[in-house]
């Protein structure tokens, strides 16, 4: 049994919510579970936990009814005990891995497709790499009524073990009913030549020679943090680890101990959707509009990390567990990794006689890769010694292919290799942070640098001051980043004044990001609303947990964000949660091309004003044998 109500679902318990719904008869051969989630308590429930009242651990469990196209939430105790069952008319499940691989079956086997192989020179569905992607536009006409279905975009395998994206199958498709396993149209248009310029990334296959000497992380006293089930001690930071089969990693219960008080800073954070829309028209492409968070479940595509290539130094690495759509339970071992790292220095002075302090600094990484076809996404929390925290989404993997029919131009694609297309997207994340900053009560100031013009405010010409806006509703705290300005958004505790009688806070700093290129009309712009502002503020709402809605998969639009929002709660003074879009707009280099180096993107939480001082300022010099 688990000792804090925030831990993932371990093996067993969600072996016994699976056993407990199938002795319940609530689930038979109609049924496939399309995700099983902690049923994460409350904040008011983990307070009564707190002070020793009893609370059942329990397991919300969504069921997709294929029959009845009905999806069903059940919350389920971890001793399977069935407690309660909703059903969600409308809604549509996330794309399960038996559907899919069914789908996959069906499309290979229809000999109609191996009849458009073989004009195209294939001679085996065994040589063609099919993927299963959700309709992320328009679906064809006569084909929309309301089934589920999925599109096999494909390529050629020449050999064992090559690189199947520089061989894109541009004119061919199957489109299969997700539920019935029916192909239930195939597209071919006229032939487009397979790109035939091989692309191997595998050392067997390109005998890599750049090589350094080896660099050793060695910690001989150990590292410097305490792992306690999922909780983390490191430095004066404390929190935990959570995991979840839709969003992956999770922190909660974020708090740093200022000289003995412990102090609260962010209750949940979590990535909550991540949408790729693609920017080309061309009929292998405009569709390729996927939710990797909503329409697949991120968490299921979790690596088991190694030791050594994927993380350095002392690791600690935590194991995860899931319920697949069958029920059956898939461990993945080493699927987060934590350990501390360099930084390079924390602060340095050299003062006018001469006279240097100079402090190293380290960071606390927790952090999960996941590979979803043929991208590969890092997500890695930062926390520092100066009480900053950052969140970095780390993009690798290979940029999705095209092929050129050599007649037509393509303006929304690079060129890679000679007709091979690599078109234009955008990565577009999510994050919902639930920060508690001393406590619940919160709001949220937007900041920006503000010059005067020239004349008495500013005699001079070189003026400038900032101007904070109170986000005071929902309406008015839907934002966009402004770099002229400087603009960051402040988190405060109007009821905790520092010495200087400001309230305490911390800001979002916005990084790297990027805007939607998609019309907001469209059918992806509709179903990713939330894409329009960088920044929106909620109020505090256990339900209310994914930016696009609960079911993104073949949806109207207009959930999440835009549906909840439009109620223009109050903001100030209660408990809020910040959602933050960022993300990169990728227009593909060549020199992304076979495997692309890594991309970085995310965002820095930094204390202003909830410190007396720089919190880096209590750490100690470094001893002198390691610092000459
Ligand atoms: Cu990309």
């Amino acid at each position: 049994m688990s000792n804090h109500p925030l831990d993932p679902l371990s093996a067993a318990e969600l072996s016994a919510v699976v056993d407990g719904l199938r002795s319940s008869k609530a689930l038979d051969h109609r049924h496939l579970l399309s995700m099983v989630q902690l049923h994460e308590p409350t904040k008011s429930e983990l307070d009564e936990w707190a002070a020793g009242r009893e609370l059942v651990r329990a397991a919300l469990v969504t069921v997709w009814n294929r029959e009845a196209a009905l999806i069903s939430e059940v919350v389920v105790s971890v001793g399977g005990e069935v407690i309660s069952w909703t059903d969600v008319p409308g809604a549509q499940s996330p794309v399960l891995a038996p559907e899919a691989n069914e789908a996959l079956a069906a499309a290979k086997a229809d000999p109609r497709v191996a009849e458009a192989l073989a004009r195209r020179g294939i001679a085996s569905v065994d040589q063609v790499h099919m993927e299963t992607w959700p309709f992320g536009a328009q679906i064809p006409a006569g084909l929309d009524d309301g089934r589920r279905l999925i599109w096999t975009p494909m390529w050629h395998r020449p050999d064992e073990g090559s690189n199947v994206y520089a061989h894109p199958i541009g004119d061919l498709r199957v489109i299969v009913d997700l539920d019935t396993s029916e192909v239930v149209a195939i597209e071919e248009d006229s032939l487009i030549p397979i790109p035939a310029t091989p692309a191997p990334y595998r050392a067997r296959d390109t005998n890599p020679s750049v090589a350094l000497k080896p660099l050793e992380i060695t910690q001989p006293e150990g590292a410097s943090f305490t792992v306690d089930g999922w909780r983390i001690n490191w430095e004066r930071w404390s929190f935990r680890i959570g995991w979840c089969q839709r969003e992956g990693l999770l922190i909660h219960d974020v708090a740093f101990d200022d000289n003995g008080t412990v102090r609260k800073i962010a209750r949940r954070m979590s990535i909550a959707e991540l949408v790729i829309p693609y920017g080309d028209p061309s009929p292998g492409a405009y569709r390729k509009n996927a939710f990797d968070t909503g329409e697949f479940g991120l968490g299921n595509y979790t690596n088991s990390l190694t030791l050594g290539c994927d993380c350095l130094g002392e690791i600690v690495y935590l194991d995860v567990a899931l319920a697949e759509a069958d029920g059956s339970i898939r461990e993945i071992p080493n699927a987060i990794c934590l350990h501390e790292e360099d930084f390079g220095i924390l602060w340095k002075h050299t003062d006018e006689l001469g006279h240097v302090e100079v402090r190293r600094g380290r960071r606390f990484v927790a952090s999960s890769i996941v590979t979803v076809n043929n991208y590969e996404y890092g997500y890695f929390w930062y926390f520092y010694q100066d009480g900053s925290i950052e969140f970095e989404a780390k993009l690798t993997g290979i940029v999705l292919t095209l092929a050129a029919d050599p007649d037509l131009d393509y303006p929304s694609s690079t060129e890679i290799d000679p007709g091979l297309l690599a078109p234009y997207h955008q990565h577009i994340f999510s994050a919902r942070l639930d920060l508690d900053i001393d406590g619940v009560e919160n709001s949220v100031l937007e900041i920006d640098a503000v010059a005067a013009p020239m004349g008495p405010e500013n005699p001079h010409g070189a003026a400038y001051t900032t101007r904070s806006t109170l986000l005071a509703t929902e309406s008015a705290a839907q934002r966009v980043i402004d770099p002229f300005a400087n603009r960051y958004w402040k988190v405060v505790n109007p009821n905790r004044l520092n010495h200087v009688g400001a309230p305490v806070g911390y800001k979002l700093v916005p990084g790297h990001t990027t805007y939607p290129m998609a019309q907001r009309e469209s059918v992806i712009g509709k179903r990713a609303g939330f894409m329009y502002s960088h920044l929106w503020v909620t109020p505090n709402n256990e339900a209310e947990k994914y930016p696009a809605g609960d079911y993104p998969f073949q949806h109207e639009g207009g959930a999440g964000l835009p549906e909840w929002t439009a109620a223009d709660r109050p903001l100030e003074n209660t408990d809020v949660v910040l959602w933050y879009t960022f993300g990169t707009n990728h227009i593909p280099r060549i020199e992304d091309w076979p495997v692309m180096p890594v991309e970085r993107v995310g965002f820095h939480l930094k204390p202003v004003g909830f410190f007396r001082r720089s919190p880096g300022n209590d750490v100690a010099p470094s001893q002198p044998k390691h610092c000459h």
